[in-house]
């Protein structure tokens, strides 16, 4: 691996470019996991590379969300495995009840043993759907071999850099879906019932910070609304106002002078009268 200076202004993004790259040369993360991640730090610039209220808001009622349900269930595919194991390990660490399911796009047995290698690593087990056992309805890609003791029975799915054809899926049969995914445009943020604009590790740092202390609690309740369409809303805002502080105003157009302006007498022949 090419070596990085820590003195480098991107050393954090150059170090998970670096890591990403190996795991793609290792078969870990898929060539497209690439595309992704530039993808994704393209809309992560423009958020400031921070999460704004608006997500830190959205973790909050997350962390509920994951806390209230009888079998949540977080998806993991090879560039979430690649990404954030140790912060995967730390939220089943605060919320134990949460499976952990290998859910794979461009699916081969050896990635899904990849994953769930790089998963038990970190200290997660057990690791579902190496060899699936159930079928999710209305999805023609193999994102529908699921885990029937995982998400064929999970209330609540964490579904992250995920597609929007299978959070359609997930919805329609009847599980509430949380996305994370920077880019509040994409199908998976506008289908998801709760979606989180923030960078993968961020958001799960943030969800095992915020669902410890309500895991302690053991009140339960329903389910909280969530407002998508406004936090996709805020989520874009925070977005146009730091893209709107980096311009600089445009600078005033010269109007033009009278003086071009043809003299009375002197105007140029119109078509009509050249022809
Ligand atoms: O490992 P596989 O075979 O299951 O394939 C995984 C990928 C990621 C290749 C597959 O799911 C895919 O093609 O994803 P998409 O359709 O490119 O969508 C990924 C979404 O995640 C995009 O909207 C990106 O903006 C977003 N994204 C990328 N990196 C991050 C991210 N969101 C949050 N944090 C990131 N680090």
């Amino acid at each position: 691996m090419t070596r990085i200076s820590r003195r480098h202004p991107r050393y954090g993004s150059l170090v998970t470019r670096a890591r990403l790259a190996a795991a793609s040369r290792s078969g870990l993360v898929a060539p497209e996991g690439l595309i992704a991640q530039g993808r994704g730090e393209a809309f992560d610039y423009f958020l400031g590379e921070r999460t704004s209220p608006g997500a830190r808001r959205a973790i909050r009622a997350a962390a509920v969300w994951l806390v209230r349900a009888h079998h949540p269930v977080l998806s993991v595919n090879g560039n979430v495995a690649a990404l954030a194991a140790p912060q995967i390990a730390e939220l089943v660490r605060a919320l134990p009840r949460l499976a952990i399911e290998v859910n794979l796009f461009h699916r081969t047995q050896a990635r899904a043993r990849a994953v769930a290698a790089v998963l038990a690593a970190a200290g997660v087990s057990p690791v579902l759907g190496v060899r699936p056992t159930a079928v999710l309805a209305g999805l023609p890609s193999d994102r529908a071999r699921i885990d029937a003791r995982g998400i064929a029975r999970a209330d609540v799915c964490v579904v992250p850099l995920e597609d929007g054809d299978r959070t359609a899926a997930l919805r329609a049969a009847g599980k509430r879906v949380i996305a994370i995914d920077l880019n509040p445009l994409s199908r998976t943020a506008r289908q998801a019932d709760l979606p989180i604009i923030d960078e993968l590790t961020r958001a799960l740092d943030g969800l095992a910070r915020a669902v410890r202390p309500i895991a302690r609690d053991p009140r339960r309740g329903a389910f909280p609304p969530f407002d998508r369409q406004a936090a996709l809303t805020e989520a874009l805002d925070a977005m146009i106002n730091r893209l709107a502080s980096h311009r600089r105003p445009t600078p005033r157009r010269r109007r033009r002078g009278p003086s071009r302006r043809p003299s009375p007498g002197t105007a140029r022949p119109s078509h009509r009268t050249r022809r």
